[in-house]
């Protein structure tokens, strides 16, 4: 087996004695608990920047907010639009209503929630696609703040049909100990753009953010175009399908991007955020990488940055849904990337995980798309990297869906014990994940007749997992489809 090292990172959770759904809480509270766990810090906690006194909370109580997108459903003859629920820490719920598509990506940068709302119009150019940002205000209200498309108020680029700006939407999920708050961007992934006519070779555009419509800083954009970059931009590449930030390293997801001449075998692009190293592409058929690039893979169909605690290095996690496992179709894989922070490469052994490697839960099998979706959470005392099986059969359900660990055997769908709710055909659990040090969110976008739920929390080490439901009853709102938790 494998280098994979067990951390021994120790969460707030137990030592503190809080109850068992915590909130994350914020700037220097989050300082002061990871002081307690043997963390190193380098340097005092950004909670100096004016600008930024509390991260991912929303009522200003210094306690991180559960926000749950639920995108409805675009096109077709009953389009239903898209919301966005905020579950405070205080227990009350704020709701934020869009369009069609509006909350199938989320992020916070600082305490400012963006929502991307990637079918919506922009300059009367359909599914063009935009980015909406919204702060809390002194009476603790939610307010809009921004509203970023493409071209408009310094953000680079033309709005193009089609082009699903904000289709990803992510930013350093916290400003920790060492880190410079000054680096938080912004990052955009508009996967359907046409670049030098290249149809859907997909962009990403950065920028940091303030509290008006265009950018603070200077924007930057990346394609398979962009000089010093290898590659070429390649018809329905998808670049900016999926995005992760953290560790200096910010990874963009191409899983439509050929890999030699192999058709949607999918690349992952690698870029500094701070410019510390050139930006490059990783593949099956990278050097030192385990398996092969074959036609419709799709690696990079999830991408997830899971930062250093404790022993443990910073990890890339790759998933690969489409990836066959001894001949099994479509069953998937996913890689684990140790990585250096300093140059920005893998700096230890790769490996690829699937449900038949030692140490894993469950079987592979055909459209399990195991590696749906990658992250990483602190569930007990220990940081589990996370994989997402939307596709994985209950029994004769199908599309059930699982969520596991990697290399420590965890498993949960809804028929584990502690786990709300039953299994039924088409839930897709595990379709999205989102976990920090207060734990793990799982969306399950197809429950209730694709009307959604959330299950915050794992039945793991006494802890009880939390349902969240739509306030409004109905369906398809597709509630879960993306997580901040
Ligand atoms: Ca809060
Ligand atoms: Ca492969
Ligand atoms: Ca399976
Ligand atoms: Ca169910």
């Amino acid at each position: 087996m494998i280098n994979g090292r067990q951390s021994t990172f120790r969460s707030s959770r137990r030592s503190a004695g809080r109850p068992a759904v915590l909130r994350r809480t914020a700037a220097v509270p989050v300082a002061l608990l990871l002081a307690g766990t043997g963390l190193v810090i380098a340097a005092a906690p950004a909670a100096a920047d004016p600008e930024c006194k509390s991260y991912h909370d929303l009522n200003g109580d210094n306690q991180a907010d559960t926000v749950v997108g639920a995108p409805g459903v675009v096109g077709g003859s009953a389009p239903r639009d898209g919301q966005v629920t905020v579950h405070l820490s205080n227990g009350k719920t704020e709701t934020i209503a869009g369009k069609p598509g509006f909350g199938s990506s989320l992020t916070f940068v600082c305490n400012q929630l963006v929502i991307g709302s990637p079918y919506e119009s922009a300059a009367g150019i359909a599914e063009a696609g935009a980015v909406h940002v919204y702060g809390p205000t002194d009476s603790g209200t939610i307010e809009r703040r921004a509203t970023y498309t493409a071209g408009r108020n310094g953000v680079p680029g033309t709005p193009q049909q089609g082009a699903h700006f904000g289709t990803a939407v992510a930013s350093t999920p916290d400003v920790r100990p060492g880190s410079d708050p000054g680096s938080q961007r912004l990052y955009i992934g508009i996967p359907g753009e046409d670049v030098n006519g290249i149809d859907g070779a997909g962009r990403v555009t950065s920028f940091t953010t303030g509290t008006g419509d265009g950018p603070v800083g200077a924007a930057r954009t990346t394609t398979y175009a962009t000089p010093g970059v290898a590659g070429v931009p390649s018809p329905n590449a998808g670049l900016g399908t999926t995005i992760s930030v953290d560790a200096g390293i910010v990874a963009i997801g191409a899983p439509g991007q050929p890999v030699g001449g192999v058709a949607r075998a999918g690349k992952v692009m690698i870029e500094s955020i701070n410019n510390d190293f050139t930006t490059y592409s990783l593949s099956q058929d990278s050097r030192n990488f385990p398996g092969t690039a074959e036609t419709g893979d799709r690696f990079g169909w999830s991408v997830h940055v899971a930062p250093s605690v404790d022993s443990s290095p910073t990890r890339l996690l790759i998933g690969v849904p489409d990836e066959t496992i001894d001949g099994i179709v479509h069953a998937g894989a996913v890689d684990v990337v140790p990585f250096s922070e300093a140059t920005g490469r893998p700096n230890d052994k790769i490996v690829a995980w699937d449900q038949d490697s030692p140490g894993m839960a469950g079987a592979t099998e055909q459209g399990d798309r195991f590696g749906w979706a990658v992250g990483s959470a602190v569930i007990g005392d220990l940081q589990q990297l996370v994989v997402g099986t939307p596709y994985e059969a209950i029994g004769d359900r199908e599309a059930a869906g699982m969520v596991q660990t990697i290399r420590t055997g965890l498993a949960w769908t809804q028929s584990t014990r502690g786990v709300p709710g039953t299994p039924e055909s088409g839930d897709r659990m595990g379709a999205s994940l989102s976990g920090s040090i207060m734990g793990l969110a799982i969306g399950l976008p197809g429950e209730n007749d694709a009307s959604g739920a959330v299950i915050v929390g794992v039945p793991q080490d006494e802890e009880t997992p939390e349902l969240l439901l739509p306030q409004s009853s109905g369906s398809p709102a597709c509630f879960g489809s993306a997580l901040q938790h």
